[in-house]
């Protein structure tokens, strides 16, 4: 199982070069956790980054939900910071459109995801072409190379994301090694015997919390982790309702790196 071997391990025999980097950061930095900063305003994003930087692997970001977007003011600093405390950006943009509107969204429009985000992700729903549609618009953008995670499953209560519809988009994902990561799910979607070794990433981590009022629903770190998850995405968990970030962020961080140390048998 490709969940028993470390991350480095894993780094060194990936094909695609964004997760041969995420895992090579994970194990520097001794952290699986994404940081998840759903806030309005460019100044609580970066703010909260700057705390969070040390603890993390990766930010995650809705880009379209933040009031005074400027590509300047806010995505300029935004990669300035993840140079300064070494994590990678994953704009969580569920592409779900035909091959080429997908590639338009990638590229273009105020926020440029192609540009400046690494990691960027994708429904299954449309087909394949929405794999190529992404794929072309990066190509054509930068020579950084970018990956892309399917979402395979949804932490939300009545997600209709399950069965063969996962099973459908793990098809999707096989059609490209170098590009395609993984998948955003909450269970492993194995594929070793084919010779994938996806990488999970797993948001509805909480350790507080059982879920809001709004369908999220929270499993914890060492469930979660125990189950196949690579990197834990937490939100509200590290600055919600008050809470310390730095206090957080150490603690999510520990408890993911217990919980993966606990998986390979260390
Ligand atoms: P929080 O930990 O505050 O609940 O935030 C979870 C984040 O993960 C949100 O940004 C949400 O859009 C995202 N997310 C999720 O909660 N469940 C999914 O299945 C997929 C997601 O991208």
């Amino acid at each position: 199982m490709s969940y028993t071997k470390s991350y480095g391990e894993r780094s060194r025999a990936s094909q695609c070069a964004v997760t041969k980097k995420l895992f090579q950061i994970i194990e520097q930095k001794q952290s699986n956790l994404c940081a998840s900063i759903d806030v309005r305003t460019t100044k609580e994003l970066l703010e909260l980054i700057e705390k969070l930087g040390p603890y993390i692997c990766l930010v995650k970001t809705h880009i379209d939900i933040i009031d005074d977007f400027t590509y300047e003011g806010t995505v300029i600093p935004l990669v300035e910071l993840s140079k300064q405390h070494n994590f990678m950006i994953f704009e969580d943009r569920k592409f779900a459109d035909i091959g080429n509107t997908v590639k338009n969204q990638y590229v273009g429009g105020v926020y440029k995801i192609a540009l400046w985000a690494d990691i960027t992700n994708a429904h299954g729903v449309t087909g394949a072409g929405v794999v190529q549609g992404l794929k072309s618009g990066a190509n054509e953008t930068t020579n950084k190379p970018r990956g892309l995670l399917m979402l395979a499953e949804l932490s939300s209560k009545g997600s209709l994301a399950y069965g063969e519809y996962s099973q459908k988009t793990v098809e999707i994902a096989k059609s490209d090694k170098e590009f395609v990561m993984g998948f955003i799910a909450q269970n492993h979607m194995k594929g070793e015997d084919e010779g994938f070794d996806w990488v999970i990433m797993t948001p509805g981590v909480g350790l507080d919390d059982k879920g809001d009022n709004l369908g999220q629903q929270y499993r914890t770190v060492d469930e979660v982790v125990a189950n196949g998850t690579d990197i834990i995405i937490v939100g509200r968990g590290l600055f919600g309702k008050g809470r310390d970030p730095v206090e957080q962020g150490k603690r999510y961080k520990e408890a993911g790196w217990n919980a993966y140390l606990k998986r390979i048998g260390k």
